[in-house]
């Protein structure tokens, strides 16, 4: 008896033990990425990148401890590409994040990549190009982790992953944005919002009692969108990968990158269909076209032959939808708010004219511009030397960050746009934020720009929401924490595609030394370096005989002196005060102001630092 219990139990633990080996596999996608034609929107039929011949793109799906591996071929013929799994840790595995000259070289025509990380991670995620702006030419899908393990996995029926997006007719290449013609700045307007990439018009086929898990990404290049379905409400689940405490809702605001996972609970009665409802933040637009539909409707289909209702919106603007203010929720693993800083970064998001008479974006004074050499092989190149910023280049921004220092990130906002800025290689803690939410998120943009002041500001939440993409608001701020442990290089950008192209990214190099530990290039992407003759040995302008003489690297057009003299930029930058708070080293990079004015045109004055 005994005996046939034992060799039972031993049974069950041999199963579960094949169970469990069998459980993390390697899932594989050979991407042949190729231009194919495309009328996502049935006004224009246009050039999209596609993937093994096919847009819309293969949503990749993998379960949590999966290999992912992607081998990519670049068959665009006149582009290069390269692709980010956003969201994704890669933890020790840096070289896989996918951004041209931050963590690799850009994948010329031709040439083909293979991305081989673990997926430690459990969520809705997505994928895109990142390199050169490509991704809003169509190369762009979710990526859903599924976790058979999830506390809400029993609490649903059926799943749906459903993407928005904006969408441009014209070639990103054929669209002028950064020119002295557009003095402004002004963001090129979309034509159409694609929900799933079509506008035709969604049905998502549903029965009466059952609850469906509905996973919602906007993978767009600008705006934002609000979503709600009427007559139902629903709980949120999981914002950007980080499971929350359920959390009743009925509308919400999804920035461009946002994830959000919603339950909803379908009614009883099969009698009528009910609209789910999108509709762009109008606000992000410099001009609405009269024939620009900003919001579109798509079904719950309770009743194929019921009718499909069009969107009752009762609101005037969309500024008076109120969404659920993605601050107040609650992480499930109840994280709590990390301790006081080791570093703060103190950040001001400025949208400038340079002295080509275009408009930029800049970080303090630096409108991030990319080097001659990946960074990350900057890191594994330079010995020692790693550890000193100015090896990276003066205008990739680039910040040190040491191995496990709790990091604090102060972005105030001199600009009247909202920007939703994401971090590479982490989620953050989101712990301060002005001005409100819904319809007091644009409380600050008539008047002048509020900088966080640390000394006065609303009490931090004991268990912070985390997300990897979080909004700043029009001429507000935001406080976000993290804990730099997972060495690598991280981009850290707006990830409006426009504002990026405008230069609005700096870079974190987290724990050099410990990349140097860690971190091995594959051959295949110094292979991929070779095919598009970019170096991958030396500083940020190539040199590899003395990784301190920058002479040579990339640099940001040149201030046009007025504005530049006017906000006192020049003064701003580059101090480094640190001081012993308590126990804890504290450094502040940064300490900006914010201009109180628009600046006003003078006498031109020598701007040394922008020579060449
Ligand atoms: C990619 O697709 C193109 C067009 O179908 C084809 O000519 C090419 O051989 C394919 N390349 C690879 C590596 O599969
Ligand atoms: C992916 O990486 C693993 C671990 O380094 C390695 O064993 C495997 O061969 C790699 N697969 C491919 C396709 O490169
Ligand atoms: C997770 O559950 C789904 C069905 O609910 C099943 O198809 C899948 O194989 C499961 N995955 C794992 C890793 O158990
Ligand atoms: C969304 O599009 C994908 C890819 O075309 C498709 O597989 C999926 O069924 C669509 N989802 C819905 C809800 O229609
Ligand atoms: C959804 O159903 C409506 C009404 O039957 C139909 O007009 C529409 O084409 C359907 N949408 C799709 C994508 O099939
Ligand atoms: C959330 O919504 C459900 C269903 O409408 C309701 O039963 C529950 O009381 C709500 N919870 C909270 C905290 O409001
Ligand atoms: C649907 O019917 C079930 C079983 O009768 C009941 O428990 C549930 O509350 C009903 N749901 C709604 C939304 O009315
Ligand atoms: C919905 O779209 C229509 C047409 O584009 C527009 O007139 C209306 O103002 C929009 N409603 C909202 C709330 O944006
Ligand atoms: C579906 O809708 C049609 C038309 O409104 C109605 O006649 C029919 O009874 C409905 N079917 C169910 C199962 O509710
Ligand atoms: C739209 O909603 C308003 C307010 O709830 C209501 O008075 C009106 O009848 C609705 N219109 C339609 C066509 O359902
Ligand atoms: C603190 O902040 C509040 C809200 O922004 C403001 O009204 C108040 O004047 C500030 N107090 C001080 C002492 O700066
Ligand atoms: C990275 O992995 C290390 C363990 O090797 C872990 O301590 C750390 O929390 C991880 N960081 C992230 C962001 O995944
Ligand atoms: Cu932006």
């Amino acid at each position: 008896m005994a005996n046939s219990v034992m060799s039972l139990l031993a049974h069950i633990l041999a199963l579960f033990m094949v169970f469990k080996s069998t459980q993390a596999k390697t899932v594989t996608y050979d991407f042949n990425v190729t231009w194919v034609m495309a009328n996502p929107d049935g006004l224009y039929e246009r050039k999209v990148v596609g993937i093994n011949g096919q847009w819309p793109l293969p949503t990749i799906e993998v379960d949590q401890g999966d290999r992912l591996v992607v081998n990519m071929f670049n068959g665009l013929g006149d582009k290069s590409s390269s692709i980010h799994f956003h969201g994704m840790f890669q933890n020790r595995t840096n070289e896989m994040d996918g951004p041209s000259m931050v963590t690799q070289c850009p994948v010329a025509p031709g040439s083909s990549i293979t991305y081989n990380f673990t997926v430690e991670q459990h969520g809705t995620y997505w994928y895109h190009c990142h390199t050169d702006y490509c991704y809003p030419d169509g190369y762009r899908a979710p990526l859903i982790v599924h976790d058979n393990s999830s506390y809400f996995h029993d609490m649903y029926d059926e799943e749906f992953t459903i993407s928005m997006s904006d969408w441009y007719h014209e070639l990103m290449e054929d669209i002028t944005f950064i020119s002295r013609t557009n003095p402004t700045g002004a963001e090129p307007l979309p034509q159409s919002f694609l929900f799933n990439d079509t506008t035709s018009g969604i049905n998502l086929s549903v029965e009466p009692g059952k609850t469906y898990l509905l996973r919602l990404v906007n993978i767009g290049a600008f705006v934002a969108q609000y979503f709600y379905i009427e007559d139902h409400s629903f709980q949120i689940v999981e914002i950007d990968g980080v499971y929350t405490e359920a959390t009743n809702a009925s509308i919400l605001y999804i920035a461009v990158a946002q994830r959000y996972s919603v339950l909803v609970t379908m009614k009883n009665s099969t009698e009528k269909n009910y609209p789910i409802v999108t509709v762009a933040d109008s606000q992000l637009l410099d001009t609405i076209p009269s024939d620009l539909k900003l919001n579109s409707t798509n079904w719950l289909q309770y009743n194929a032959s019921a009718p499909h209702p069009q969107a009752n919106i009762t609101v005037a603007s969309c500024t008076d939808l109120d969404p659920y203010d993605d601050m107040n929720l609650v992480p499930y693993d109840r994280m709590e708010l990390l301790p006081d800083p080791d570093l703060t970064i103190e950040l001001t998001v400025y949208m400038e004219d340079l002295d080509n008479g275009a408009d930029y974006a800049l970080l303090n004074n630096i409108s991030y511009t990319a080097p001659k050499v990946p960074t990350l092989y900057t890191v594994l190149s330079a010995g020692d030397l790693a550890t000193d910023s100015l090896v990276y280049g003066e205008f990739t921004h680039s910040m040190i960050l040491e191995h496990n220092q709790v990091v604090e990130v102060i972005l105030n906002n001199g600009d009247t746009g909202s920007h939703p800025f994401h971090l590479h290689g982490h989620q953050f803690q989101v712990i301060n934020r002005a001005p409100g939410y819904g319809a007091h998120f644009y409380d600050f943009a008539d008047g002048d720009p509020v900088a966080y002041d640390p000394s006065n500001h609303t009490a931090f939440p004991e268990y912070p929401a985390r997300r990897d993409t979080f909004v700043l608001p029009p001429q507000g701020y935001f406080v976000i924490r993290f804990v730099a442990d997972n060495p690598g290089v991280w981009i850290f950008h707006c990830h409006i595609d426009w504002h990026l192209m405008q230069g609005l990214a700096m870079v974190m190099i987290e724990a050099p030394l410990q990349i140097q530990e860690r971190v091995t290039i594959p051959e295949n992407h110094y292979e991929v370096c070779k095919a598009a003759g970019v170096q991958y040995e030396g500083n940020a302008a190539g040199n590899t005989e003395d990784y301190l003489d920058l002479t040579g690297q990339n640099k940001q057009v040149g201030w046009l002196p007025a504005g530049f003299t006017t906000k006192g930029i020049v003064a701003m930058v580059f101090s480094c005060i640190s001081a012993f708070l308590g126990m804890a080293f504290i450094s502040v990079y940064g300490a900006s102001g914010i201009p109180k004015k628009k600046p006003e045109a003078t006498e031109p004055v020598d701007v040394a630092s922008t020579e060449n």
